[in-house]
C-alpha cells in the first residue's frame, strides 16, 4: 500500500493537512450564507443596514492619510465595487478560518464567526444614519446563519457528530466514519459525496439570496432625481446660452454636462435617501440668530440660477472628474446676512447628513465677485440622489472637497483653527482653490489621422479667474493661440479650438492654458495630492 493510500483511509480528522481543503469549504460556505442572509435582509426589510457597506465604510473611515492618493480615484464607481468585492472576500477568508478550526474545536470556531458578526454589527452601528438595533438584529441572524451551515457541512464532512434535527424524516445522519476495511472506503466516498453535494445546495442558495437582497438594496438606494422632488420656479432666470458661448465642433465635448453623466465623488456605498419631508437645514455656531430651515421654508426663499464648474481634486491631468453645469439655489450670503455672521468666524463649516464635512473661508464666501449658493436643483430639475438631493453647497472657484457638502444638513460658522473638515483631516490641503487647467479631448490619444487639417479641441478653466488664453504645441513646437468660445461666466469651463495641418509622423500635442489673472497654469507634473494635479495635457497621434 502507497502511503498514499494510506492516507485516503485514515479518517479526515486524523489528516490535520488533508482535511484542511474540505473544512475551508465549509467555512467558506458559511461564511457565503452569512453575507447572503444579511444582504437579503437589508434587500427586503427597509432599514436594516447592509453589512458588507458597513464594513466597507469602516474601511473609509479608518483609512490612513495618504491612502486615497495610492488609489487615484477612490470613491469612483469602479472604486466602490472593488471594495465591495474586497469586505466580502476578507470575510469568506475568516470564515475559511473558522471551518479550519471547527475540526479541531467547534466552540472556537463559532466563537471567530461571533467575533466577525460583531465587528460587522460594530461597523453599522457606527454609520449616523444606520439603526443600531436593525444592526444588531442582521449581525446577530447572519452570525447564526452562518454558524448553523459551519455545523451542518462540517458534520457532512465527517468532522463532527451528525446533527439531529428532531423531525421525522429529516434525521440522515452521515454515515459514520470508519477506518480499515473495503466498506468503510465506500462509506466515506459516499460522506464525501453528500459533502460535495451539501456544499453545492448551500452555496447556490447563498448566490441567489444574496444577489437578490444586493438587487433589492440598490433598488432601496436609486440614483436619479427622487419622484417626490419637485423645485419651485427660480426668482432670477439665467437667459439661454447664447450661441458664441459654445464652439460649433462635430464631437467637442459640450459646455453643459446632462445630470446622468455628471461626475460623482463621494464616500457613499449605496446612494443616500434623503426624505425631503423629514429634512432639515440648520445654521450653528458663530453667528448671532441660529436658524433652521425645512425644505419649503429653503426653496421658499428667492431661488437663483448660475453655471459653475465643478471639479473634483483627484482630478488627474485630461481627467474627467470634473463637470459644468446651471444650479438652481439660494443665495448663501443671504442665509449668512439672515443667521449675522459674527466677525470672528473665519471658516464656514458644511456638514453632511451622512457626517462628511467641508471647510472654507468665510472670506470667500463673502466675496462680491461671487455667488455662492445652497443649490437644490441641477439643470433645471431638482438634485439628483446622488448629487445631493435635497441641498448641497456649490462655492464657485474651490474644489468639491472643501466646498460642495451633498445631504447638507448643517452650516456652521467657525474659525479656520477650530476644525478640519474630512479630506483635511485626512492630509489634503485646507484650501482648495480650483487650479488652472486644460484638456484635449480631440484627437483622442493614439488616434491614427489622416495627413491634412485636424481640429484639436478641448477644455479650460480657471474658476473662478476665468480663462484668459489657451495655446497649443505640436512637438515642442511654439505655443500656438486657440479659439476659445465665449465663457459663460469667469465661473465655468471654456471650449477651445485649434486647427492643425497635420504632417505625416508621429507628432505630440500639448495645450495649457493662462488664467485671467494672466498667470500660467502649471506645467509641472504633481499631484493629485495635497492640492490638486499640475502639469500638462498631451496626446500622441500618428498621422498618414
Ligand atoms: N456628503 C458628501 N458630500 C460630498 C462628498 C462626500 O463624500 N460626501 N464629496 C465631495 C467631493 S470630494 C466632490 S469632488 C463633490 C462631487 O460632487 P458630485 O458627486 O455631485 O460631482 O462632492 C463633495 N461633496
Ligand atoms: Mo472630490
Amino acid at each position: 500500500m502507497t502511503g498514499r493510500e494510506a492516507g485516503r483511509r485514515s479518517t479526515p480528522g486524523s489528516s490535520p493537512l488533508r482535511s484542511i481543503p474540505r473544512a475551508g469549504v465549509a467555512g467558506v460556505i458559511a461564511g457565503a450564507v452569512a453575507i447572503a442572509v444579511s444582504e437579503l435582509l437589508a434587500g427586503v426589510v427597509p432599514g436594516v443596514p447592509s453589512l458588507v457597506v458597513a464594513v466597507g465604510s469602516l474601511v473609509i473611515a479608518l483609512q490612513p492619510p495618504g491612502a486615497k492618493d495610492a488609489v487615484a480615484t477612490l470613491f469612483g464607481t469602479n472604486d466602490k465595487t472593488a471594495l465591495n468585492v474586497a469586505v466580502v472576500v476578507v470575510a469568506l477568508l475568516v470564515a475559511a478560518a473558522a471551518g479550519i478550526l471547527g475540526r479541531r474545536s467547534f466552540g472556537l470556531a463559532a466563537q471567530l464567526l461571533v467575533g466577525f458578526g460583531f465587528v460587522a454589527f460594530v461597523a453599522a452601528a457606527l454609520q449616523p444614519l444606520n439603526s443600531q438595533v436593525l444592526a444588531a438584529v442582521n449581525a446577530a441572524i447572519a452570525t447564526a446563519a452562518s454558524i448553523a451551515t459551519l455545523r451542518i457541512l462540517l458534520a457532512e464532512a465527517g468532522f463532527l457528530a451528525p446533527v439531529r434535527v428532531g423531525l421525522p424524516g429529516s434525521n440522515r445522519a452521515a454515515f459514520p466514519v470508519a477506518t480499515g476495511n473495503a466498506t468503510s472506503l465506500l462509506v466515506r466516498d459516499w460522506n464525501r459525496r453528500r459533502f460535495l453535494i451539501r456544499s453545492g445546495e448551500f452555496l447556490v442558495g447563498a448566490l441567489a439570496l444574496g444577489a437578490f437582497g444586493r438587487m433589492l438594496l440598490d433598488r432601496q438606494h436609486p440614483a436619479g432625481v427622487p419622484v417626490s422632488a419637485n423645485l419651485p420656479a427660480p426668482a432670477e432666470v439665467t437667459p439661454p446660452l447664447a450661441a458664441a458661448e459654445s464652439l460649433a465642433a462635430p464631437g467637442i465635448t459640450p459646455i453643459v454636462v446632462s445630470n446622468d453623466s455628471f461626475y460623482r465623488i463621494d464616500t457613499e456605498l449605496l446612494v443616500p435617501q434623503v426624505d425631503a419631508s423629514g429634512w432639515q437645514l440648520r445654521v450653528t455656531g458663530m453667528i448671532d440668530h441660529p436658524l433652521t430651515f425645512t425644505y419649503p421654508e429653503l426653496v421658499a426663499m428667492p431661488l437663483f440660477e448660475q453655471y459653475v464648474t465643478l471639479a473634483c481634486v483627484s482630478n488627474t491631468v485630461g481627467g474627467d472628474l470634473i463637470g459644468n453645469t446651471l444650479w438652481t439655489g439660494v443665495h448663501l450670503k443671504e442665509v449668512l446676512a439672515r443667521a449675522g455672521v459674527q466677525p470672528a468666524a473665519t471658516q464656514i463649516v458644511g456638514r453632511s447628513v451622512d457626517g462628511f464635512t467641508v471647510g472654507f473661508p468665510t472670506s470667500w464666501a463673502l466675496d462680491p465677485s461671487r455667488e455662492p449658493m445652497i443649490a437644490v436643483g441641477m439643470n433645471r430639475v431638482p438634485l439628483p440622489a446622488e448629487h445631493g438631493y435635497p441641498a448641497r453647497l456649490i462655492v464657485p472657484g474651490l474644489y468639491g472637497y472643501v466646498s460642495a457638502t451633498k445631504w447638507l444638513s448643517e452650516i456652521e460658522l467657525t474659525t479656520r483653527e477650530a476644525f478640519d473638515a474630512y479630506w483635511v483631516a485626512l492630509g489634503w490641503a485646507k484650501d482648495g482653490p480650483i487650479l488652472t487647467e486644460s484638456r484635449i479631448d480631440h484627437p483622442v490619444d493614439g488616434a491614427n489621422l489622416a495627413a491634412g487639417p485636424v481640429d484639436i479641441d478641448g477644455l479650460a478653466w480657471a474658476p473662478d479667474r476665468g480663462v484668459a488664453s489657451v495655446e497649443v504645441r505640436i512637438d515642442n513646437g511654439q505655443w500656438q493661440t486657440a479659439m476659445l468660445a465665449r465663457a459663460i461666466s469667469k465661473a465655468t469651463w471654456v471650449q477651445w479650438i485649434l486647427r492643425w495641418q497635420a504632417t505625416p509622423g508621429t507628432h505630440t500635442i500639448e495645450v495649457r492654458a493662462t488664467d485671467g489673472t494672466g498667470a500660467v497654469q502649471t506645467a509641472t507634473p504633481g499631484g493629485p495630492s495635497p492640492a490638486g494635479a499640475t502639469g500638462l495635457d498631451q496626446v500622441r497621434v500618428s498621422v498618414a
